[in-house]
């Protein structure tokens, strides 16, 4: 049975990726950070329906002293960085800390391969923010990197160290340029999932607005399921690489406004209203990436559209916010 080790088990992409090997017979272990809100930790994989199916340990990317030990007791096949300081809107206000965690963290747990299971596969979680002004209108491996934020400069720097680590030492260490994907479980902050939630909200009563920042935006938007396949045929390739993966079609959050309020048959004109103080320092106006890499190496390409992914995310948020109001009643 492969052991995997994942930092950031407890985010979106964690859960979807423990569930994915677990379903391949794998034993799944992750990195678990200390919260005073006990309550909520593990609430995505407990959706999923795998949390008791995973050991996790304690342990915080920023101290370098945890991730030696997890790394040494589980001693694992194949490694996943996808911890990270991961709001782009949130690095602004707090640059060190992301540059700490989403930067150096990555250095931390590549340290921790490089002295105690060299032959493990690492995959880091590289972004799509890293292209930022974007320097070519589709985006590849070979594009250059213009990063627009504090994130998307710690992600430029821990994918960097990646291709130093593999090209210094020898590791099998991967990197997943991955562009933006969503789901039920993407967390509220980020665009697609605040607006399914108003969706939501709105259609039963419970709000009348939402407010966002730039709607002319526009993003390359595939579904968590389909990326984390991704992240796992990088480990399983005889040599490492770095890959694009995306759906090579973009949308604006206008448009992507138009298609959540459709799923419950609302016009998005009468509940959208914009507010100065959502939008950025420094925006990344556009993305689009091309997958053609990751089609002719790794067999991998995208099974859920945008539609579908949309209407997954309005109806999760339905189902959640009945949910409420029906144990309120009761
Ligand atoms: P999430 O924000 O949902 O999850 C981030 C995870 O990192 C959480 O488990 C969080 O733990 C953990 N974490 C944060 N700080 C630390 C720390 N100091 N030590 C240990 N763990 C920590 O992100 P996603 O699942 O969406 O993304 C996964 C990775 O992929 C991230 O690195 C992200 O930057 C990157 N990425 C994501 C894309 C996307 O569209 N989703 C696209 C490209 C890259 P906790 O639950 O305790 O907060
Ligand atoms: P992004 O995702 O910054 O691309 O990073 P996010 O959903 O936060 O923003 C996408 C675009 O929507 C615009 N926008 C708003 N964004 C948010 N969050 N809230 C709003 O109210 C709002 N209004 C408009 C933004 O300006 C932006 O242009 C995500 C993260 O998952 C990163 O970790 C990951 O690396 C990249 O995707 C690829």
């Amino acid at each position: 049975m492969p052991t995997a080790l994942i930092t950031g088990i407890t985010g979106q992409d964690g859960a979807y990726l423990s569930q994915f090997l677990l379903q391949r017979g794998y034993s799944v272990h992750g990195l678990l950070r200390r919260s005073a809100s006990a309550e909520v930790i593990g609430e995505r994989l407990r959706w999923l329906g795998v949390l008791d199916q995973v050991a996790l340990h304690d342990g915080d990317l920023l101290d370098l002293s945890s991730v030696l030990r997890v790394v040494q007791e589980v001693q694992p096949d194949e490694v996943y960085n996808l911890a990270a300081q991961s709001f782009v809107h949130a690095s602004w206000q707090q640059p060190l800390l992301t540059g700490s965690v989403t930067g150096l963290g990555a250095v931390v747990l590549l340290e921790a391969v490089r002295l105690l299971c060299p032959r493990a596969h690492f995959y880091q979680a590289s972004s799509s923010e890293m292209f930022g002004k974007i320097q070519e209108p589709v985006q590849t491996e070979r594009t250059p990197f213009y990063p627009r934020s504090p994130y998307a400069a710690a992600k430029l720097y821990a994918h960097a160290m990646t291709v130093n680590y593999r090209e210094s030492f020898g590791l099998h260490a991967s990197s997943g340029i991955l562009f933006n994907h969503e789901s039920p479980l993407r967390g509220i902050e980020f665009v697609t999932r605040k607006i399914t939630d108003a969706v939501a909200r709105i259609k039963l009563g419970l709000a009348g607005e939402i407010r966002l920042g730039n709607l002319q935006a526009k993003r390359d938007w595939g579904h968590a399921r389909d990326y984390v396949r991704a992240m796992w045929l990088m480990c399983q390739q005889p040599e490492p690489g770095d890959y694009v993966v995306a759906t090579g079609r973009t949308t604006s959050i206008a448009d992507f406004c138009a298609l959540a309020f459709g799923c419950a048959g609302l016009d998005w004109k009468n509940y959208v209203t914009t507010d100065p103080a959502l939008l950025r320092p420094a925006e990344v106006e556009v993305l689009l990436g091309s997958a053609a890499k990751a089609k002719a190496v790794l067999d991998w390409e995208p099974e859920t559209t945008l539609e579908q992914l949309a209407a997954e995310m309005v109806e999760a948020d339905l189902a959640r916010h009945r949910a409420r109001l029906h144990a309120a009643a009761s």
